[in-house]
């Protein structure tokens, strides 16, 4: 069935539920002077280049091979549309490597065609630390798909992990592929829901009209906890604190230092938003949140180019409930003029989601971890992970 990724050493579906298996990597690392010092050969048509984001020339080739190419819904009514600050973040952290950050060319016009990045994460199973790559924007255009240009891709950033002496990797993907560490769920919160229901993100409800929709989903204007306030960059001590003590309980999760959050967490403008609660009496930073934006393309609507969408990322309330605290963001989202706010089931997402009339999406989300074996397969609210 998986003539690729059954000769991976990833967890195979005849394992599943074997308890004598142990918890860790499948497979030793070899010596790196065993490691291929070639590329892997592409159809002769193709030539492998590395890419520089930090060129405009090249980030702009990178964007629109994306924008025309990348992951759509069931129904391909919607493209993820990444914006090029969003990818130079996403793929400039600490430690990041160029070399991870790979694509294909036609020989002959030198049209990029092919994309794969990784980038390095310190990721805890368990009571492991392991540094790891995250895999993201595997994606082959249109016209190419289908000749198993993917396995070639795959094994290549595979070898250019390697050479950096790492062993493990993360990633996840809508479909379904040997095996699963977790499978998550999209849940959706409508904040401008006539253009959802206009562009068919969302439908009418049974018994409802449009006046008692765009009621049913009305906001107040101004956030309500004391002390909410957007993150600066004086609070990444403290926010770091925060954030380790909360991820500590999840099985799987980052394990984040004071530079990871300065990056990832920090506010970037239409990359990443970040919020929290300082105490108006002690000063002391008790609650945070954060999203980050990735609009999609709407495919074929007379009206609307875009969706403008929000999408929950690391979350920690110890004294705002949970359900204040996500309704602030959402009422911030909604002042910035985002019209969906989306989230996974993951950490304690489940404690708000059907109280803040989030509806279940279509879409999941399937979570791999590459010659990484977990004893069991976790419930989405043992996952402290959020890949962009
Ligand atoms: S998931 C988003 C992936 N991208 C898209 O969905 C964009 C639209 N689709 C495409 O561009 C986030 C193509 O359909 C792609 C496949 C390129 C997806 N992950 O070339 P062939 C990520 O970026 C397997 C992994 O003929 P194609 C995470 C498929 O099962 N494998 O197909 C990426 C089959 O293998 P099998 C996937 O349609 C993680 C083989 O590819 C996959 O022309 C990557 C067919 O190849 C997917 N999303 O191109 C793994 N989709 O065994 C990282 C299909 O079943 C592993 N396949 O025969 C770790 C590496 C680092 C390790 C370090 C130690
Ligand atoms: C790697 N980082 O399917 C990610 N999105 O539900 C790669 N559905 O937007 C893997 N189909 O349910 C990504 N509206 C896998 C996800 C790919 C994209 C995807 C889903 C997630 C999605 C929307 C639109 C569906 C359009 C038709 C959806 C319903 C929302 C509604 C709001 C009001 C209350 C009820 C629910």
């Amino acid at each position: 069935r998986h003539k690729f990724w059954e000769t991976q050493p990833v967890g195979q579906f005849k394992d599943l539920g074997d308890e004598s298996l142990p918890e860790g990597p499948i497979e030793p690392p070899t010596p790196l002077s065993e490691v291929k010092q070639e590329p892997y050969n592409l159809p002769s048509p193709y030539e492998w280049t590395t890419c520089d984001l930090d060129s405009e020339y090249t980030c702009n080739e990178v964007y629109v091979l994306l924008t025309n190419n990348y992951v759509e819904d069931d129904e391909n009514m919607f493209r993820f549309n990444y914006s090029k600050e969003f990818l130079r973040w996403a793929l400039h952290p600490p430690g990041y490597f160029k070399s991870w950050h790979i694509g294909v060319r036609v020989k002959t016009s030198k049209k990029l065609v092919a994309f794969i990045t990784g980038v390095p994460a310190r990721i805890r199973a368990s009571d492991t630390v392991v540094l790891m790559a995250e895999i993201n924007f595997l994606c082959v255009h249109k016209k190419l798909r289908s000749k198993r240009l993917a396995p070639v891709m795959i094994k290549e950033v595979t070898r250019r992990v390697h050479l950096e002496n790492i062993w493990q990797a993360a990633y996840t993907a809508g479909v379904v592929l040997p095996t699963p560490i977790s499978t998550c769920q999209y849940w959706h919160r409508s904040l401008n829901p006539k253009k959802l229901i206009d562009v068919g993100f969302s439908r009418l409800g049974a018994r409802m009209t449009m006046s008692r929709t765009i009621k049913l989903y009305k906001l107040p204007d101004q956030t309500v906890t004391p002390g909410f306030r957007k993150m600066e960059p004086h609070d990444v001590p403290a926010v770091t604190r925060l954030l380790r003590n909360y991820l500590k309980q999840f099985v799987v999760a980052p394990d984040f230092d004071e530079n990871d959050v300065e990056h990832w967490l920090l506010p970037k403008e239409d990359v990443v938003d970040s919020y929290l609660v300082e105490n108006p009496e002690s000063h002391e930073i008790t609650d945070f949140c954060s999203f980050y934006t990735l609009p999609s393309s709407i495919l074929g609507n007379q009206n609307y180019s875009t969706l403008k969408a929000a999408y929950s990322y690391y979350n920690v309330s110890t004294k705002i409930p949970w359900i204040q605290l996500m309704n602030d963001v959402l009422i911030v989202a909604k002042k910035k003029d985002y019209d969906v706010f989306n989230a996974l089931d993951v950490m304690h997402n489940e404690t708000f989601l059907k109280e803040l009339k989030f509806g279940l999406g279509d879409g999941k989300l399937h979570y791999y971890l590459y010659n990484y074996r977990i004893k069991h397969v976790l419930r989405p609210s043992e996952l402290g992970l959020v890949l962009l």
